[in-house]
Order: structure tokens, then C-alpha cells, then sequence
């Protein structure tokens, strides 16, 4: 394994992710990148520019049941945020994020996604769906399980606008398939899941915060209970020795070399 280290990250920081499978940089981007970044991405919600994931696509708990029904073409997610505008690719090739991912990873080398992820997620009041317990890699295909994403938050995000919650840790655990449903969520009904879910914590973020999670790290949602439009930005990544398999979703798109 090579060893790469930051001026920026502190060991401890590194240690943090390896034990709880993520970790919260605060301020790493500027008051200005983030005003930026946030009028692009208003500038793309009037009319929403595609593509689009709308609400009703995901059939997440609180969804609306169509595209045609209340609320159903309010957007979740502007999708290929990398190649939707130069001030999104810089954003995913900031090198604040790319040094944090390189110590993360132990590795030089590190590519972004354009196959998951890379999308502005929104949550919008009144209409908005809750995420259940899920890894990311689930339907994901790369020779090991080991992408890391960078979540951008550009406002507050807490527990009433729905921020993400995280169970610490179980990037590391080996849990039995029947302990999730038939979509891979983890299940909520079952007593084995209790422990694991009692540990959950919310990851409160503030505008320019970057939170970078495991692609095994268990995480879930809440729905947006304000009146202001949540929106964040999130780019996964690779390093070049963890490439996708063929001929899957992972593999449609080339990634994108940041480092
Ligand atoms: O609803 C959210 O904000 C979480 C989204 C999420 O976990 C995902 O897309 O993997």
C-alpha cells in the first residue's frame, strides 16, 4: 500500500474515517465558491435542467405515488453535476477534496465517478421523501467495495431538513443478507437490526462543510420539515487500482482522473 499524506488532514482525522467510516471537514470551501455554486445550481432549478430525478422516481417512503400526482416532478436529484457546467467539475476536482480523498484512500491515484452519485441533490419543502438505511455499493460494481464520497452541503443541513444519519462503523461489519429487505435496504422490523440502529447519528453540516463517507458506510435520511430548499452536491470516487467491472453500471460512463 502506498503511503500519501496531506499538510491538511491530521492523522487523527484519518484514523476517524478508518474507525466510523466517515468524516466531516469543516469550512473546506470558500464563502464565495459556495454563493457560486449555489446560484448555478438555483440558475438550473427554473426551469429544472436535465437530466432529472424527480420525487416521484425514487418510490422512497413519502414519495408522491407519480410524476403526474402532487408534487411529483419536484427534483431530487440534478443529475451529471460533473459535466453539467465547468463550475461543478472544478468543484469535483477541488484540490481540497482530492488531497482528503488521496490520505483517505493511501492512495496518489483517484478518479471520479460519472457512473454514481455525481449529482446536485435537493430537498424541497413539502415535497420531499425519506432515504432508508442503505450502503452505497449495494448496486455498485468495482473489484473491492472501497469508493469514498464527498457531500457537499451548501446551507445548513440538520435532522429537520433532513440530513444524512450514519451508523459508525459499519463500513467494517459483515452483515448476513437476510438482515436487509429486497431492495438492500437495511430492515427496520427486525430485532437483530435493533443495536446496529440505535447507534445512529445525524451529520450536521454547514454551508462549505464536506462530509466524505465509505461506500460501505450505512446511512439514511429524513425529509425536508423547513421551508428552504436543502442542496448539496456529491461526487463519489475511486482509486485507480479499484476499477469498475465490465459491462456494468459502474463501467458506462469513463471516469474522470482528478489527482
Ligand atoms: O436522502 C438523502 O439525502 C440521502 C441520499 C442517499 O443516501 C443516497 O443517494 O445514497
Amino acid at each position: 500500500m502506498q503511503t500519501v499524506s496531506t499538510q491538511n488532514l491530521s492523522a487523527h482525522e484519518a484514523a476517524q474515517f478508518q474507525k466510523n467510516g466517515f468524516l466531516v471537514r469543516r469550512a473546506l470551501l470558500s464563502e464565495s465558491t459556495t454563493s457560486q455554486l449555489i446560484e448555478r445550481i438555483d440558475a438550473s432549478l427554473n426551469p429544472a435542467l436535465a437530466p432529472v430525478e424527480f420525487e416521484a422516481d425514487v418510490h422512497y417512503p413519502g414519495a408522491p405515488a407519480s410524476r403526474w400526482a402532487d408534487g411529483g416532478q419536484t427534483p431530487r436529484r440534478l443529475l451529471h453535476a460533473y459535466g453539467r457546467d465547468p463550475l461543478f467539475a472544478s468543484l469535483g476536482k477541488n484540490p481540497d477534496i482530492v488531497a482528503t480523498l488521496q490520505t483517505l484512500m493511501q492512495r496518489e491515484q483517484v478518479l471520479l465517478s460519472q457512473n454514481h452519485h455525481n449529482c446536485i441533490m435537493t430537498k424541497h419543502p413539502g415535497f420531499s421523501s425519506l432515504t432508508s438505511w442503505h450502503q452505497d455499493i449495494r448496486y455498485w460494481r468495482f473489484d473491492r467495495p472501497e469508493l469514498v464520497s464527498a457531500w457537499v452541503a451548501l446551507g445548513d443541513e440538520t435532522k429537520e431538513n433532513g440530513c444524512l444519519l450514519v451508523l459508525p462503523g459499519s463500513h467494517l461489519l459483515d452483515i448476513e443478507p437476510g438482515r436487509f429487505d429486497a431492495a438492500l435496504f437495511l430492515r427496520t422490523d427486525l430485532s437483530d437490526n435493533e443495536a446496529l440502529l440505535s447507534t445512529a447519528v445525524p451529520v450536521e453540516l454547514a454551508k462549505g462543510d464536506v462530509l466524505f463517507f465509505h461506500s460501505r458506510t450505512l446511512h439514511a435520511a429524513g425529509s425536508n420539515k423547513t421551508e428552504t430548499v436543502k442542496r448539496s452536491i456529491v461526487f463519489t470516487y475511486r482509486s485507480a487500482d479499484n476499477q469498475p467491472i465490465p459491462q456494468t453500471r459502474s463501467a458506462i460512463y469513463q471516469d474522470i482522473p482528478v489527482s
